[in-house]
């Protein structure tokens, strides 16, 4: 299809990307296998009432299409039972550990968007909320897509987000993204402007990058958006989401501890304590990582807009025929020369 072609610019091929955000429809469904596929090692592999619930709310998030209202979902009191329960074992971490941009925003989630540990709130809701204080959106997506297809997103300021939840055997932990990750871990944060623009400078270099570079954008957006720290007078707190949805790695990542502790292997076999290294995109994206335990390194930033200014800087260094710019009123992509 067109969106697999390549164009050729100054001799160089520049991959396929969209350039308004209607075009986002190309890329939305184009789910990797492991995306809607469980995994034989998935805690919901052998349940059929599981699968079915998955298989619905597929089909739901790709019958979208822009314009669209949101698709709601009445979740099932297991369903909500399950939320309940993460939503219990987060909510004093959060206090604790959680970055003031977060807090902050939850506040807000809490009083317009009907955050509570009693119902799974709506995506309408709060893509509608996003829009007003950020002009960030959320579309819904069926599962894992592509790093490419899931940071071009990012350009339009619209985050692809799943509507399922894990499995009721396992509350505490999701082989990928779920319903409570997006919207304890990430949501919040997109109600920040900073963070905001952070992820949409991600989101521009990765359209048309090379595969290359789409894996170092990748790695940068890995321990940024989803497990970043961030300083705070003096103290580590979280910005990551995959720390802010984490009971267990955020306490990991997050617990003071004395400057000169250096990691070692504890009597369980797993590290006693991080490497925590300071944020810089040209570090990070070098760093490969694991995505099923505790991170051996996260990345500390001096604050949201150091990591953001940081982030900036790299983009505008890599390698690339065009400069891309958002033009927010358009919903579009603008090339300074045509491509
Ligand atoms: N796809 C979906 N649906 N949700 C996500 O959070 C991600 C995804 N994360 N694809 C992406 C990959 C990241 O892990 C980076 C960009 O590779």
């Amino acid at each position: 299809g067109m969106t697999d072609k390549l164009l050729v610019l100054d001799e160089k091929e520049v991959h396929w990307f969209p350039r308004h955000i209607s075009e986002l429809d190309l890329i939305a469904n184009r789910t990797l296998d492991a995306g809607t596929d469980l995994q034989s090692d998935h805690p919901g592999f052998n349940d059929v009432e599981y699968r079915n619930r998955r298989a619905l709310l597929a089909e739901q998030a790709m019958k979208y299409r822009m314009g669209m209202e949101l698709p709601s979902t009445e979740y099932s009191e297991d369903e909500v039972k399950t939320w309940g329960v993460v939503w219990d074992k987060m909510e004093g971490l959060l206090e604790k550990y959680a970055c003031k941009e977060y807090k902050k925003s939850m506040n807000l989630m809490k009083k317009h968007c009907g955050y509570s540990r009693h119902q799974i709130p709506q995506l309408s809701t709060i893509s509608s909320f996003l829009q007003l204080q950020t002009s960030f959106r959320l579309r819904p997506v069926a599962g894992l897509i592509s790093s490419r297809d899931f940071l071009n997103g990012l350009a339009f300021r619209t985050f692809f987000c799943t509507q399922y939840i894990r499995h009721p055997s396992m509350p505490l932990y999701t082989p990928e993204p779920d319903i409570c990750h997006e919207l304890l871990g990430h949501v919040p944060m997109f109600a920040d402007r900073d963070f905001c623009d952070f992820s949409q400078e991600i989101g521009l270099a990765s359209l048309g990058a090379s595969d290359e570079d789409i894996l170092k954008l990748a790695r940068c957006y890995w321990h940024s958006v989803e497990f970043g720290l961030c300083r705070e007078d003096g103290v580590n707190k979280a910005y990551g989401a995959g720390l802010l949805s984490s009971f267990g790695e955020l306490e990991y990542a997050c617990k003071p501890r004395s400057d000169d502790e250096v990691p070692s292997i504890g009597s369980d076999g797993h590290p006693t304590c991080p490497q925590i290294k300071p944020w810089d995109p040209n570090v990070a994206a070098m760093q490969d990582f694991p995505i099923t335990t505790y991170q051996p390194v996260y990345f500390l930033a001096e604050s949201l807009q150091d990591a953001k200014v940081k982030m900036r800087k790299y983009c505008e260094e890599l390698p690339r025929p065009f400069f891309a710019l958002y033009n927010a009123q358009m919903e579009s992509v603008h090339i300074d020369r045509p491509v």
